[in-house]
């Protein structure tokens, strides 16, 4: 058999579905996804074999308009992964319109309009004649390789996205071992479910204003695992409401994030959740290398 690879990198603005068209082409969950803006906050790696072809597919944070140290450094983030992939899928939510979007990032497209797949997605919640029409605007003024219409959500589409990725791989070798389905440690995707459950639960600045280490993974003898996480936050006043009153909050937050984690390691958790204010946490050089992010 004649082995092929592709690296593709999903980027966009923020909010358009990234994250969750990861998850819907590797099956299982592997990024975050919630309704609000700037969930993803680093690089995200997942890998999926399609007859000889293994394809390596980048989720990256959303592209906004960053305005302190680590919303820049999540901004960098994504921009490093276009120059690195073999082939971009840009993903719009068809409801927006090309005006919607950062200047500088509609530059950084054009140059690199060659290697785009455009992808609008989310049609299942647009009429058909609207949707030509936001085909019609981006294609007036670029020149992508080709335009997918999909809903990410539900996989329309995504089918034929895949098949028409893979006829541009090329190399005769794969990157990774035949079974391997993502590229992040396993703690980290742990600290990002609990991150996801902060979000869904909490409101506000306050998933913003937090983020969550995994600190201990501990194998017990039963086949259980524990695991101890941190949720720091931004404010003092923050740690009394992530717990909640009598600590309710924070209950709901790990019991929703344990029955994630154990789906998918398939095993029994023991998930130990602290929280503590940490100042100025999101200037620290240690939670920018620890989610894969640059210190600069
Ligand atoms: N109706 C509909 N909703 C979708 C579709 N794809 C994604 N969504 C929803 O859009 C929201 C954002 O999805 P995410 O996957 O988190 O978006 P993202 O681009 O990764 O966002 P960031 O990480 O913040 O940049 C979630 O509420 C998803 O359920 C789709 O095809 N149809
Ligand atoms: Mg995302």
């Amino acid at each position: 058999m004649n082995k092929k690879n592709i690296t593709i990198g999903i980027i966009g603005p923020t909010n358009s579905g990234k994250s969750t068209l990861l998850n819907n082409i590797i099956g299982e969950k592997l990024a975050i996804v919630t309704h609000k803006s700037q969930t993803t906050r680093s690089a995200f790696k997942g890998i999926k074999i399609i007859d000889n072809t293994q394809m390596i597919f980048i989720d990256t944070p959303g592209i906004f308009d960053a305005k302190t140290k680590f919303e820049k450094a999540m901004l960098e983030n994504a921009y490093i992964i276009l120059n690195d992939v073999d082939l971009i899928y840009l993903l719009i939510d068809c409801k927006k319109s090309i005006n919607d979007l950062d200047v500088n990032f509609l530059k950084s497209i054009k140059i690199l309009e060659e290697k785009i797949f455009l992808i609008l997605n989310k049609i299942d919640l647009i009429d058909r004649e609207l949707l030509l029409l936001k085909v019609k605007d981006f294609n007036d003024r670029y020149n992508f390789k080709e335009t997918f219409l999909i809903s990410a959500k539900s996989g329309d589409g995504v089918k034929d996205l895949l098949e028409k990725s893979t006829e541009l791989s090329n190399s005769d070798y794969w990157l990774y071992p035949e079974d391997q389905t993502a590229d992040t440690p396993m703690a980290r995707i742990a600290s990002e479910i609990t991150r996801e459950k902060i979000f869904l639960f909490l409101h506000e600045e306050i998933p913003y204003l937090s983020t969550v280490e995994t600190e201990d993974w501990i194998k017990n003898k039963s086949r259980s695992i524990t695991i101890n996480q941190t949720i720091y936050v931004g404010k003092k006043n923050h740690v009394g409401i992530v717990l909640g009153k009598a600590g309710k909050m924070i209950k709901s937050i790990g019991m929703a994030s344990r029955i994630d984690i154990e789906k998918i390691l398939n095993q029994k958790v023991n998930l130990k959740i602290n929280v503590k204010y940490k100042k100025d946490w999101s200037n620290k050089k240690e939670h920018y290398e620890d989610i894969g992010l640059n210190f600069n």
